[in-house]
């Protein structure tokens, strides 16, 4: 599914975020320390190769809802961006803490003339954040901030399988439904 916010479009997409060729960046749900660690992190340091860790101790400890970045070693990227997102039901208020980790990836992106980025969905693994709660949080941050960049053209989410895939199209269509008739270009699924 793919929609068109102004000159952002914005995909939802079943796939695995280490293997997102075309995109400068990509978006690691980090823990504090920025290790390697299991899930979208293990699996992100795996692939970019030991270098990673190396580059990331000089940036750790980051703060829930932070954003920081480095480069992208092994992996077909320029750039990874590691966030922290909130553990659900401990780091509150989870929704602000989460919807600061879409936005300041996004404006780190910015900052770095990064055009295409593609994001997991931060939290809902071992943070244990509903899905569907996630996905709206997160998808209403990034149509919030949509209209306001410059560099960033491409923005994806990457869902790990199927019934996540299901609940953010749905959820997109009914967020996108919403906008004012500015704002929307095309929807298409
Ligand atoms: N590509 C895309 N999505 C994935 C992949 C992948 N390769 N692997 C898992 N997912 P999680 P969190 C999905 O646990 O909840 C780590 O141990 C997964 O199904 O990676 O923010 C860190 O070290 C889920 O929907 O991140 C932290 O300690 C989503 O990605 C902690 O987990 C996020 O799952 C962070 O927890």
């Amino acid at each position: 599914m793919v929609v068109n916010i102004k000159n952002v479009t914005l995909e939802c997409i079943k796939g695995d975020i280490t293997k997102q060729v075309g995109f400068d960046a990509i978006v690691n749900a980090a823990n504090a320390f920025l290790a390697p660690g299991g899930g979208v992190a293990g699996a992100i340091h795996k692939a970019a190769g030991p270098l990673l860790y190396q580059e990331c101790k000089n940036l750790a400890p980051i703060k829930v809802g932070e954003a920081v970045i480095t480069k992208a070693y092994n992996l077909p990227n320029k750039y990874i961006i590691h966030c922290l997102g909130p553990k659900y039901g401990i780091d509150k208020p989870e929704d602000k803490l989460l919807a600061s980790c879409y936005k300041n990836a996004l404006a780190l992106a910015e900052k770095n003339k990064v055009t295409s980025i593609a994001f997991p969905a931060i939290s809902t693994g071992a943070f244990g954040y509903p899905i569907e709660e996630a996905a709206k949080v997160s998808l209403q941050a990034l149509i919030e901030v949509a209209n306001q960049l410059r560099e960033v053209k491409r923005i994806r989410l990457v869902l790990y399988s199927e019934s996540d895939l299901k609940v953010y199209q749905n959820i997109l269509k009914k967020l996108t439904n919403e906008l004012k008739d500015g704002d929307k270009n095309r929807c298409s699924s």
